[in-house]
């Protein structure tokens, strides 16, 4: 079997003993069992606009390959192309979205600087699975070398409808670096049939069966890998939080209250401003739980140099002071909003001490946070999932509460309707989505992918690159 060779934006801690999060977990494992490689950007950004500082370091039998970005490219591919063309594209904000042509003419430079970067790191048997919207045209770069590997992609955040794609400036390249991959995943059915919806209106690929596309003499697969949590490791988690406090004691405090969580990176897709209005909307309707509910928001920083972040940020911090200004008294504020990362154990306790998790993103390519919330919970007191329609995690997760994160007031009555659920409700809501997100885990998400990508046919001959 041949080696696995993980290429994404950034590289997971290899040299951490316990990764965490979707995809350090689901690919660890899978590195592990090869030998593999994992390639990435260090995080560094250098002055020196030539220099990439190559790292290649093994742990145990994983080697991690890395680069650095010049500030230029920091600023043009990675802030750029990345984050203020493709993130909002594919989010549905059109209106956010700040094409440059020179940030186009970065990240296809970048996307080559990690071609020449692994191409002679690569042997003829690998498997290579690349993540996500900065690397695009990776394969049509190693390609372009003359590599005739199998090489997958995963495309981690929604894939836009018909219009909203074709709205991108370059999306006929983009489409045509697509191409050059022979397996292309993505999170759900909806993004799959995007995809094959535009391909249908923009371009000469032959449908030989639903998801199998023939191109340029070349066969392509096509489809969706859901990708799930390690339920157990964060199950574990909820119990006991990072400095031992024994779960029942926070408990106890807690549940005094009604306490509903979200936790987000301070993003303007994962619908803030809006949760807060429906939160809003709650109190006002519903007085009697004035005094007792708490909304605790964890918004973790995230690209504070990109200004529509900024912008959402002082929206928040706004709309949080109106809400406990309105309502607050002396012994106790609606709104608990912390823009800052907690520990992950921490968090998995406030998640199972919470009654509520309130997810509603706008657009949402999976959202893992959903799957934890539920992961957390104690099956006996179960707390209630209210999930947005436009999560991926929606299409899988049909027993939370489904709303509309637009809707102010369904989601207002979602809350109520969860604060008033009685137990057995709870329970038997509860059942189903852990099942759900077990069968669906981290372990199955990799090996459904890497069976996939292994039973392609590799169709690019070899030596002859296009
Ligand atoms: C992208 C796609 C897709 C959050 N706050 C804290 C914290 N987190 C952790 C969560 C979760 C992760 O960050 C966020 O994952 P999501 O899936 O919710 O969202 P994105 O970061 O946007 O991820 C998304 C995902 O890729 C995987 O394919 O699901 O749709 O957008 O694990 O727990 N972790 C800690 N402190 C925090 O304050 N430690």
């Amino acid at each position: 079997m041949g080696r696995l060779v993980v290429v994404s934006n950034r590289t997971g801690d290899l040299g951490k003993k316990t990764q965490t999060g979707g995809l350090a977990v689901g690919i660890g494992d899978a590195l592990k069992s090869s030998g593999g490689m994992w390639m990435g950007w260090n995080g560094d950004v250098v002055d020196s606009p030539d220099s990439s500082n190559t790292q290649l370091e093994t742990y145990e039998n994983v080697t991690s390959l890395t680069i650095s970005l010049s500030v230029e490219e920091h600023e043009n591919y990675y802030l750029g192309f990345a984050n203020k063309v493709l993130w909002p594209s594919f989010h549905y904000r059109l209106d956010l979205m700040d094409y440059r042509t020179k940030f186009a003419k970065c990240y296809a430079a970048v996307n080559r600087k990690f071609a020449n970067t692994l191409h002679p790191h690569l042997r003829d048997s690998d498997l290579i699975w690349v993540h996500d919207y900065h690397l695009i045209p990776l394969a049509s770069e190693l390609r372009r070398k003359g590599s005739a590997h199998r090489i997958g992609f995963f495309l981690h955040v929604p894939f836009p409808s018909v219009d909203v794609f074709s709205a991108v400036p370059r999306h006929g390249w983009l489409r045509e670096c697509l191409l050059q991959y022979d397996l292309i995943g993505f999170q759900t059915k909806n993004d799959v049939q995007n995809f094959c919806s535009y391909l249908k209106e923009h371009s000469e690929v032959k449908f030989l069966a639903p998801n199998l596309i023939k191109w340029r003499g070349r066969t392509i697969s096509i489809g969706d890998f859901p990708i799930g949590i390690d339920v157990g490791q964060f199950s574990a988690m909820s119990h006991v939080s990072d400095k031992g406090i024994e779960l029942e004691r926070v408990r106890r405090s807690l549940l005094k209250r009604f306490q509903i969580i979200s936790a987000d990176r301070l993003d303007y897709s994962k619908g803030l401003p809006e949760r807060m209005k429906a939160f809003r909307k709650f109190l006002d309707s519903y007085p009697e739980y004035l005094g007792r509910a708490e909304y605790l928001q964890i918004a973790s920083p995230s690209r504070e140099d990109v200004s529509a972040y900024a912008d959402i940020r002082s929206e928040l911090e706004q709309m949080t002071g109106a809400v406990n200004g309105k309502y607050a008294d002396f012994n106790w504020a609606p709104i608990q909003y912390i823009n800052q990362s907690i520990p992950r154990e921490k968090l998995a306790l406030l998640f199972r001490c919470s009654l509520i998790g309130l997810i509603t993103p706008l657009r949402d390519g999976m959202n893992l946070v959903a799957k934890e919330y539920i992961a957390a919970q104690d099956p006996e007191d179960p707390g209630i999932l209210i999930l947005s329609k436009f999560a991926g995690a929606a299409e899988e997760l049909g027993d939370a509460l489904i709303v509309n994160p637009y809707d102010t007031n369904e989601v207002a009555q979602a809350i109520r309707k969860a604060a008033t659920m009685p137990m057995e409700e709870r329970k038997a809501r509860h059942r189903t989505l852990l099942s759900q997100i077990s069968d669906q885990d981290a372990q199955q998400w990799q090996n459904e992918y890497l069976a996939a990508l292994r039973s392609v046919q590799a169709t690019v001959p070899r030596s002859a690159p296009p």
